[in-house]
């Protein structure tokens, strides 16, 4: 099967971008290991088939990107993500049967525990008088939850974390995923709900040590985050599924600028989505249409209807990638 598509070269002026940003960036720590793990994680799940044929792989990104404004970074540029959505979408891709990357902001919510309170070990535990440790009534059924839902995942191999904090390390990690992946052809997704960074501070001209508010207001440059949706479509994952996620705040905004991201970036589905009502709805928006997906009731979510969508899309793509 031919999954690639006829697909133009990324412009020399974003190729030179891309360059220079991955030339400069500090070197990712730990890339090695990663790199292990990714190949045997989806080396392992390629060789797996279940009733619906090869075992599906994706990678969901979930929280913001930071953006450093020193080497010895004291100071940074954060954008909003709670990590809802892709800790969330996670659960709900396992139960269909996916095997998930999780690429995560470092802090930020994790799949199977979204139940729990803030501080799980401080309000879910109790001492007893002979120091034991003791599950509270009142959250024993969101613990259970929690680590069975988690541990049977983690030890069937279904589920592999990596953490991020920078723009450079996500961007970095989500090269390092696409490579191995390509060998899934057209059984991969790529689900991208990361709040990414559009400006950044270049590595090579960023202050080293912290910047000094006594020497008057702050005069800074950020230059433009290349656009990588483009160059994962286009280079590092041509055959794969992808779906890119735009937040605005303004709704008259929003469908225009997603169906821009559609077109431009190549993807295959594009979920709009505003701020303040991102946890009752989402628009899908796809070649063929706008599709608003509405979470059921108070006590549902919305990610439980969108991915099930997202799934059937899928499906329709893996039997015809050249549609
Ligand atoms: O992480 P969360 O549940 O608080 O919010 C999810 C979201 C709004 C970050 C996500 O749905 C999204 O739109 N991500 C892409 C953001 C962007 O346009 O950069």
């Amino acid at each position: 099967m031919d999954a690639v598509k006829n697909l133009d070269a990324v412009d020399a002026t974003t190729s030179f971008q891309v360059k220079s940003f991955f030339d400069s960036a500090p070197l990712l720590k730990d890339a090695e290991s990663i790199s292990r793990k990714l190949t045997q994680f989806i080396h392992q799940n390629a060789s797996l088939t279940g009733s619906k044929g090869p075992r599906r792989v994706v990678c969901v990104t979930s929280g913001g990107t930071t953006v450093p404004l020193e080497q010895r970074c004291v100071r940074y540029i954060d954008n909003f993500s709670s990590g809802h959505r892709g800790a969330t979408s996670t659960e709900y891709f396992l139960k269909s049967g996916y095997s998930v990357i999780f690429l995560y902001r470092r802090g930020t919510c994790q799949p199977y525990c979204r139940s729990l309170p803030d501080d799980p070990l401080l309000e879910c535990f109790n001492l007893t008088s002979d120091s034991s440790i003791q599950v509270l009534e009142s959250h024993a059924e969101a613990v259970k939850s929690a680590i069975s839902g988690h541990h049977d995942v983690v030890s069937g191999g279904y589920l592999l974390k990596l953490p991020f904090t920078t723009i450079f390390e996500y961007l970095q990690i989500l090269r390092l995923i696409a490579t191995p992946m390509k060998i899934l052809g057209p059984n991969a997704m790529f689900y991208l709900a990361a709040a990414v960074s559009d400006f950044y501070v270049p590595w090579e001209s960023m202050a080293v040590h912290k910047i000094q508010s006594a020497s008057g207001p702050l005069d800074m440059r950020l230059a433009q985050v290349p656009k990588m949706l483009l160059v994962l479509r286009k280079e590092w994952a041509p055959t794969a599924f992808c779906v890119s996620f735009k937040l605005e705040t303004d709704k008259e905004i929003l469908l225009e600028k997603a169906d821009t991201a559609l077109k431009k970036y190549k993807m295959h589905a594009v979920v709009a989505n505003e701020l303040s009502t991102r946890k009752e709805v989402v628009i899908l928006v796809t070649e063929s249409g706008k599709v608003s997906v509405y979470r059921e009731n108070d006590l549902s979510v919305v990610e439980s209807p969108l991915i099930k969508l997202l799934v059937e899309k899928h499906s329709t793509y893996i039997m015809d990638p050249n549609a």
